[in-house]
């Protein structure tokens, strides 16, 4: 399969570089930081340390209470023990509205880690019109250019978090991403970890292995983000893997592996909606599975609505799931893609099959 990139919008590039944004954020006293939703450690880690880094910088001037990063959709449960309460706000899209967030008429909105508007459904009132002010930092092949008019995208970068390691440098005027203060060191490495599998995907390279040491040396405690990220788990949880392992369905000659998680099986083991992430790892496990895709009910829509999960296997020229998934305007990167499909588990199901199988030949 080609390099293309089937379903890019035109134009989703850098328009600047760090050290221009850098420059331009130095002169913002209000900024709100948005990532996508349900965010993830590469999201959480990256907008906390910029956060950090635009709250040290801001000096007396700079109202803390207005350099926030804003989330919205559920939250992982580790979320507080990686940021301090007054750094984030969980909210509903309502309190981010088209007059600004919460009534504070942002002079800076800082995007990380997506530059898609169908990632940014709920902020996508506080964000148009207001491109003059917004920055995007991203590592996605695909995004919309007008959500920006600065954007730094570069999607070479294991995560977000290796870019912003950098900004952050820049905008605190360090000679090396050593020198970052351990707090800002230390979810930034939480993102590189994370988006990397903890260094097990095929997308670490080595910057992304250079900037985690750096992050060490600059003081990042791994094994606390570990325990604190991966060694929490609720047992529902693990409840809800072993569901969705036993429903398994292997296709294609066992080279495509489905999981389906039902509204009733996050019911039924008391977990959130939070907690379904990283369950095409266990399938990729498998001798001969490419490709692994998992489908989750989406409830409360009105209509059928399956949320499509999918990960490739490494190999010398893996699966390309983001191009699979632009059927159904999905996206992400070649080997983790996600998408949103109109229709029953099962519809779904029927329709990734035949794709795959598209793909395979
Ligand atoms: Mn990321």
């Amino acid at each position: 399969m080609s390099e293309a990139r089937v379903g890019a919008e035109a134009g989703y590039a850098s328009s600047a570089t760090l050290d221009e944004i850098a420059s331009w954020l130095r002169t913002r006293r209000r900024v709100c930081v948005l990532t996508h939703a349900k965010p993830d450690g590469d999201a959480i880690g990256s907008t906390i340390a910029l956060v950090r880094t635009l709250r040290l910088i801001g000096g007396s001037w700079a109202d803390p209470a207005h350099i926030k990063a804003w989330y919205y959709g559920p939250l992982p449960t580790w979320t507080k023990s990686i940021a301090q309460s007054d750094e984030f706000e969980a909210v509903s899209s309502s309190k981010i509205n088209e007059n600004g967030v919460e009534d504070t008429e942002p002079d800076a909105i800082v995007v990380l880690d997506t530059g898609s508007w169908n990632q940014l459904e709920s902020v996508t009132p506080l964000l148009k019109g207001r491109e003059d002010r917004t920055v995007v930092v991203d590592h996605h092949l695909d995004g919309n250019p007008d959500v920006a008019e600065r954007r730094f995208i570069d999607a070479k970068a294991a995560a977000v978090c290796v870019l912003v390691a950098e900004l952050c440098r820049l905008l605190l005027e360090r000679e090396s991403v050593t020198k970052l203060p351990a707090g800002v060191a230390e979810p930034l490495f939480l993102g590189i970890a994370t988006d990397t599998g903890w260094f097990k995907h095929s997308n670490v390279d080595a910057r992304a292995l250079r900037t985690a040491a750096d992050l060490i040396e600059a003081g990042a405690d791994h094994s606390r983000l570990f325990r604190e990220t991966e060694q929490r788990q609720r047992s529902g949880r693990l409840r809800l893997v072993g569901r969705a392992l036993s429903g398994m369905e292997l296709h294609l000659d066992d080279r495509l592996a489905l999981l389906s998680v039902a509204a009733k099986d996050v019911h039924e083991t008391g977990v959130g909606l939070g907690d379904s992430g990283g369950l095409a790892d266990y399938a990729l496990a498998i001798e001969g599975v490419e490709v692994a895709a998992v489908l989750t009910e989406v409830e409360g829509e009105g209509r059928p609505l399956t949320k499509i999960s999918m990960r490739s296997k490494s190999a010398e020229d893996p699966i390309a799931v983001n191009e699979i998934l632009t059927a159904f305007g999905g996206g992400g990167h070649r080997q983790a893609a996600g998408a949103r499909y109109e229709g029953t588990i099962d519809e779904a199901k029927k329709e990734l099959v035949r794709l795959v199988k598209e793909a395979l030949s």
